[in-house]
């Protein structure tokens, strides 16, 4: 179990609070009754490509039909087989053809203020000129283009250039640091590298292209560097022969490009996530699939309506930017508002006013940001007009339920419904959520699985346990979003989530489904922690740690944190320095400097040695328990030297 729930989890297991959606919410939606709801689900379940195959008729373009709906040889899976489509011709040509041009696709805010407004007619323009772009440095079908750009309009512009010629995008957090993105460039063997002069963060300009230039001395396979203009920064230093500026490659275009119509297994992007292992692992998507089920799964659970402004807060760096702020929302045509910078600059109000001044209908954000808002006090939000909204969303961990109350009544008025919903990057799209249209919902629960997902609960041997006790979150069946490999490591692919159980998905989280057919998700099985909604592997951080010269061995576990969910302790044993203060600040800011910021950790302590089981396995389970500050649990028969769990405690 990790310890991530542990702490949550004693909450949700009394919680039996229920909050039906308003009957106005259901007299419009989408799924508007339970009927509904189970015949659609019976229906994705018994007659799966019967289903899919009207699905991806009506919902994307094809240029050329598909023959076979899925092709399921576990673990590989193959949907819409021959045939021909393009997620940027989805997500903008078919609505501009349809007479729907006009019509507002982004509405973005800069942190600074500065504002801008692209229709659907706009966009599509600007991502044809990137595309032509890209062609003129080179770019073809199946090269890698790596990016580490601000949340600005050009980052969703340079995704949907990449998809309209066949290229992979794959996007690295503007937060990541130079190793990271070096290592990510070369894993993928990326051949462009896209970024800005900076980007702004609580009113400071961070320089991205410093940063990238660092990376790019140990890139090998990178060939030329695109770069925005965006805060204006004087004396970039550009590589000549290497780095171009967007203003002379992008915005010189004429714009017409037509999109390449691509096979539905064309690979769509890679994006890099943290595993159990040390390295992080790059996640492939391939087109139609994905496409298809972001665009489904945006309208069924965000409830799409004409007259929406939706917001989704995450940045593109993430899961959930590539699948509801770009894709999905995009594919369905509607309105997106997109903000680059901080909740709280210049004020912590500052997202309250962009609902207010925009009149966001759908608010999508992560639990780690509504437990900020709680503690910066109610009265940011008070100064704020917020009756817009209509529909809440979450995403990233378990949401604590009283997180979930300050949100349902705070921001919500007690009237919208808010979706709680779990899923993965490996899963494309959200795989279980209320519909908030008929979903009674509880807090902290992601309640119910949507249409084609088919969810088991099983024990380490892959037999069924009883669900009210839990085990291991499984999906048993295929469904079009589901990743389609880890980039360039099949071996890999197969071991890390189809060797568990044969055959079936194995997510990595535990859960456990309750008497109403609820399910909770009780956190990871796995060295994974959360950290505000981020994961990584503590294998990772361990790596980052062991490799600065004064570090023998590290061990590294999350301990809860009320406003990230999970923090980061180190514990580690050290050589040739003294144990003091400045060595700890030292070790901190070198997992900065290896990974990035948001895996510094927040504790380091140092030990004589680390707890082993007798055949040399640090005993992780002992360490979280002490960095949670709780008496050490549990059987310690197997350890190794019994002094050490005291001289640990002591260094408390
Ligand atoms: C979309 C995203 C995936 C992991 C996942 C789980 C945790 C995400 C959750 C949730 C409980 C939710 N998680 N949503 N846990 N309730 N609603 O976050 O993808 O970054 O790959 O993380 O996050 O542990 O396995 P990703």
């Amino acid at each position: 179990m990790a310890d991530s729930a542990s702490g949550q989890i004693d909450h949700v297991l009394t919680e039996d609070r229920l909050f039906p959606p308003p009957a106005e919410f259901t007299q419009k939606a989408v799924f508007s009754t339970e009927e509904q709801y189970l015949e659609t689900y019976a229906r994705a379940r018994d007659d799966r490509d019967e289903f899919w195959k009207a699905e991806a008729q009506e919902h994307l373009h094809w240029f050329e039909p598909f023959n076979e709906v899925c092709k399921w040889d576990a673990p590989n899976v193959e949907w819409f087989v021959g045939g021909k489509t393009n997620a940027s011709y989805n997500c903008l040509d078919r609505h501009v053809e349809a007479g729907r041009g006009d019509r507002t696709a982004i509405i973005f805010e800069g942190e600074p203020g500065d504002t801008r407004t692209l229709t659907y007619s706009e966009l599509l323009t600007e991502v044809c000129k990137c595309a032509e772009g890209l062609q003129s440095l080179g770019i073809t079908q199946g090269d890698v283009v790596s990016v580490y750009m601000p949340m600005t309009p050009e980052l969703a512009i340079l995704m949907l250039a990449c998809a309209r010629i066949g290229a992979i995008h794959s996007v690295i957090f503007a937060g990541f640091s130079a190793e990271s993105i070096a290592d990510r460039n070369n894993d993928a063997s990326a051949k462009l590298m896209v970024t800005a002069d900076g980007l702004y963060r609580r009113g400071k300009v961070l320089p991205l292209k410093e940063t990238v230039d660092q990376a790019l001395a140990k890139s090998t396979t990178i060939e030329k560097c695109l770069v925005l203009k965006r805060v204006g920064q004087d004396n970039v230093s550009m590589t000549e022969g290497r780095d171009v500026w967007w203003h002379d490659v992008v915005d010189t275009q004429d714009g017409k490009l037509p999109a390449v119509p691509l096979d539905s297994e064309t690979s769509l992007f890679i994006l890099y996530t943290s595993g159990s292992t040390g390295k992080p692992k790059g996640i492939l998507h391939t087109t139609a699939g994905y496409n298809l089920w972001a665009k489904r799964t945006f309208e069924w659970v965000f409830d799409h309506r004409e007259d929406d402004v939706y917001w989704c807060t995450a940045d593109c760096g993430w899961i959930t930017g590539h699948s509801y702020v770009v894709y999905g929302p995009l594919s369905a045509g509607a309105t997106c508002l997109m903000y680059e910078g901080a909740p709280n600059h210049p004020a912590e109000d500052r997202f309250w006013d962009l609902v207010e001044k925009y009149k966001v209908t759908i608010m999508y954000t992560a639990p780690t940001a509504v437990r900020a808002f709680i503690k910066w006090g109610d009265e940011h939000v008070d100064k704020h007009d917020l009756s817009s909204l209509r529909l809440l969303g979450s995403v990233g961990e378990g949401i604590n339920p009283e997180a979930w109350m300050w949100y349902h009544e705070k921001i919500g008025n007690s009237k919208c419904p808010i979706v709680d919903t779990w899923w993965q990057t490996e899963t494309g799209g959200i795989m279980m959520s209320p519909l908030p249209g008929i979903t009674a919902t509880k807090p902290g629960s992601c309640c119910k699985p949507l249409p084609g997902v088919i969810p088991e609960i099983l024990d380490e041997t892959g037999r069924p346990v009883d669900p009210s006790s839990g085990g291991m979150l499984c999906i048993g069946q295929p469904w079009p979003g589901m990743l389609r490999g880890i980039y360039g490591d099949q071996e890999r692919y197969v071991q890390q989530y189809w060797s568990t159980v044969p055959g079936k998905y194995l997510t990595g989280d535990n859960a456990r489904q309750d008497s109403d057919g609820y399910y909770w998700i009780m956190g990871r099985i796995d060295d994974v922690i959360n950290v505000s909604g981020h994961r990584l592997s503590t294998i990772e951080v361990e790596s980052a740690l062991v490799s600065h010269e004064a570090v023998c061995e590290a061990a590294v576990v999350g301990r809860p944190h009320d406003l990230k969910g999970q923090a980061i302790s180190a514990f580690v044993t050290i050589r040739d320095r003294e144990p003091d203060e400045e060595l700890r600040q030292e070790l901190r800011m070198h997992v900065r400097k290896q990974i990035g910021a948001l895996a510094q950790p927040d504790d380091v302590r140092f030990a004589a040695t680390l707890p082993k089981t007798r055949s040399g396995k640090i005993m992780r389970r002992l360490l979280r328990d002490i960095a949670a500050g709780k008496e050490v649990a549990g059987d310690t028969s197997t350890l190794e030297d019994f002094t050490v769990l005291a001289k640990l405690k002591e260094e408390d």
